[in-house]
């Protein structure tokens, strides 16, 4: 893109530090996110009624969801819970295909509600998305993002905005996890304050699953076993695993990709072999499947690594996260990110690679004013 001006969002770069010596914002941030999720609750909770008189008076018909990199794979794990949770046709795309291709993805009628999850509040193309959006629909705009007093802020009819969640790192983390509880604990107040409530437990699991895993995710990340790594991931998780997809990526430059569970068996999982690692983000609902996928991949040679609410027993996977939360699927979605963003961080040291600046990145894709994007 000629005139594309990226902007370093005042990022401090580790990368001229000997490798050795650079203190990595990135751990820090993973290591802090569950007081994040408490803010974010705190965010909600104090916006409930402008929330539910948005919700009542918008005579919602459809509810679109999108971002960019990080925070459209964030729509993708929040669209299907908001559909489950409020009964509305919930549809997740990036910004830029709401932005260039507007009639292949917002509904010819009806009343639908714009969310816009965006950490920064400046990335261009969900600017000029929501500017068109707004010109041509008549629906209202919610804004999840991490700092005030910014365009989309400005574009909003209401901003949950969790400044807790901000970030010294390129890569989101923290940021992430902090969104996707106040787009939970916005369903959840909308239509069960007993869920809204339950999900104050949060925290306190997040501390512990950290405590409990952090070894496990560091082993992993710095084993030399592993040339290629699949997240797979369904319903309410296939988001996560697209997350977890992109952290691997663009901090380690490891082979990565993620894949709804039952899909991985339909031509990729050819290329699973004795140095792959295969995670599954497990579901209840299809906790059986998701299980029949991990032990056919563990027979043709992969490592498998189980995530979920409850265990499973040791014929299943080789390793397992559980988070024993007792809480509804539609409310502990976060619990799976935190190990998975310290896999990735560790297999990025590992590499050799900087997680706070990873390779041809910027904090936000600002394009000049009249650029094409
Ligand atoms: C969107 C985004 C991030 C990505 C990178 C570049 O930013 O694509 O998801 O990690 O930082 O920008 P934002 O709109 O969520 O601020």
């Amino acid at each position: 893109m000629d005139n594309r001006k990226l902007m370093q969002d005042g990022k401090s770069n580790t990368s001229d530090l000997p490798p050795g010596k650079q203190s990595h914002h990135t751990l820090k941030e993973i290591l802090t996110q569950p007081a994040a999720w408490q803010a974010a609750l705190e965010v909600v909770q104090t916006k409930h009624t402008a929330l539910r008189n948005l919700w009542e008076e918008g005579q919602i018909s459809d509810i679109l969801v999108t971002g960019c990199g990080s925070t459209y794979y964030l729509s993708l794990a929040v669209a299907p819970l908001l559909q489950q949770q409020l009964g509305r046709r919930a549809r997740a795309m990036p910004a830029s295909e709401l932005l260039l291709f507007p009639e292949t993805v917002v509904p010819p009628d009806g009343h639908p509600l714009l969310v816009i999850i965006s950490r920064s509040g400046r990335t261009t193309e969900t600017i000029r998305a929501t500017q068109a959006y707004k010109t041509h629909q008549k629906g209202p705009v919610l804004h999840i993002g991490c700092y005030e007093e910014t365009e989309l802020v400005a574009h909003s009819d209401l901003a949950l905005v969790i400044q807790a969640g901000q970030e010294e790192s390129v890569v989101q983390t923290r940021s992430f996890s902090t969104m996707l509880v106040a787009a939970q604990a916005a369903a959840a107040s909308l239509v069960d304050e007993h869920r809204f409530w339950a999900m104050q437990q949060l925290p306190a699991l997040g501390e512990h699953l950290i405590s409990t895993h952090h070894d496990l995710a560091r082993r992993l990340g710095q084993s030399p076993r592993f040339d290629r790594f699949y997240f797979l991931g369904s319903g309410l998780q296939y988001g996560l695993a697209c997350e977890a997809n992109l952290k691997m990526k663009e901090m380690s430059l490891s082979v990565s990709e993620a894949f709804h569970f039952l899909e991985f068996r339909h031509g990729p999982m050819s290329m699973v072999n004795e140095r792959t690692l295969v995670v599954g983000l497990l579901s209840e609902t299809a906790r059986a499947e998701e299980l029949a996928v991990l032990r056919e991949m563990r027979a043709l040679g992969a490592q498998t690594v189980v995530l979920a609410d409850q265990p499973v027993s040791e014929q299943e996977a080789d390793e397992q996260v559980c988070f024993h939360s007792g809480l509804p699927e539609c409310s502990r979605a976060v619990l799976y990110l935190p190990i998975l963003q310290l896999l990735g961080y560790y297999r990025a040291v590992a590499n050799g690679q900087n997680p706070d600046q990873p390779h041809n990145l910027t904090a936000v894709i600002v394009l000049e004013a009249g650029s094409s994007v």
